[in-house]
């Protein structure tokens, strides 16, 4: 059956070493088609939401659901297939465009990696290259730029049709033209799929569905923008600086 993107924390509390807590009663709910936003200060926990929910650590208390089951229940793997993480930290192999795109879809044909780049906003960049799609990348892909590597962290995305998307942005900055093209390529990619984002970008974070201010492992403010800043707290104050 194929999975929908119905997440659900109760009451969940984790820590990565004993009596240590990372994550203190999260609570919160998300459905296909919506953004969720965290944001708050570094060491806050926002890295550690995402990780429960791919199950790189398993929570020892309270339940995070998947469609109304238990993550518990689900196998690693399936659980993992449904999700793609993006833009931070790209993981790019030695090997062609083409094949870094395909990634974990082997039987992606050249026709949707195409579809995925345009989707994406990469195919501009990528068939201006002399050998276009079959160009060679190193394994750390440092032959491109830190923008060009982001647009092709969004095809990959586009061609695994994830129904969760992990958001990560990276907080180094790329160009204003890249931005618009990134913007756009995640904007298109998170159509009809259920998102979390950690941004850096208040731009990106302004458009969610639901905003969760995380301080000391904690949600302590939640809404959306305008409801965030007529509270006049600590989203508030992120905003006005
Ligand atoms: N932590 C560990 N072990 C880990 C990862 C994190 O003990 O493997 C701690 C560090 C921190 C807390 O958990 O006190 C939350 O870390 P997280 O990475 O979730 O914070 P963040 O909100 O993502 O911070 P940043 O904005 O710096 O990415
Ligand atoms: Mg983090």
């Amino acid at each position: 059956i194929p999975l929908r993107g119905y997440i659900t924390f109760k009451d969940v509390n984790f820590g990565y070493d004993e009596g240590k807590r990372v994550l203190k009663n999260i609570n919160l709910y998300a459905k296909p088609g919506q953004k969720i936003a965290f944001v708050g200060s570094t060491g806050a926990g926002k890295t550690t939401v995402t990780n429960l929910i791919n199950r790189f650590y398993e929570i020892n208390d309270g339940t995070i659901l998947f469609d109304g089951i238990d993550i518990r229940r689900i196998n690693k793997h399936d659980l993992r297939s449904t999700m793609s993480i993006v833009l931070q930290d790209v993981h790019l192999f030695e090997g062609t465009i083409k094949d870094n795109i395909r990634y974990g879809r082997l039987d992606a044909t050249d026709e949707e990696i195409i579809e995925a780049a345009k989707l994406a906003n990469a195919h501009y960049f990528i068939k201006n290259l002399p050998n276009g799609y079959d160009t060679m990348l190193t394994a750390d892909g440092m032959n491109l730029s830190q923008g060009e590597r982001q647009l092709l962290s969004i095809a990959r995305a586009a061609v695994a049709d994830p129904t969760i998307l992990i958001l990560d942005e990276a907080t180094s900055s790329v160009d204003t033209r890249t931005e618009k093209l990134i913007v756009e390529g995640m904007d298109k990619l998170m159509e009809g799929r259920t998102t979390f984002v950690i941004a850096h970008r208040l731009s990106t974070v302004r458009d969610s569905d639901a905003i969760m201010v995380l301080e000391h492992g904690e949600i302590i403010e939640r809404g959306d923008h305008e409801e965030l800043m007529n509270l006049k707290g600590r989203y508030y104050e992120l905003n006005t600086g």
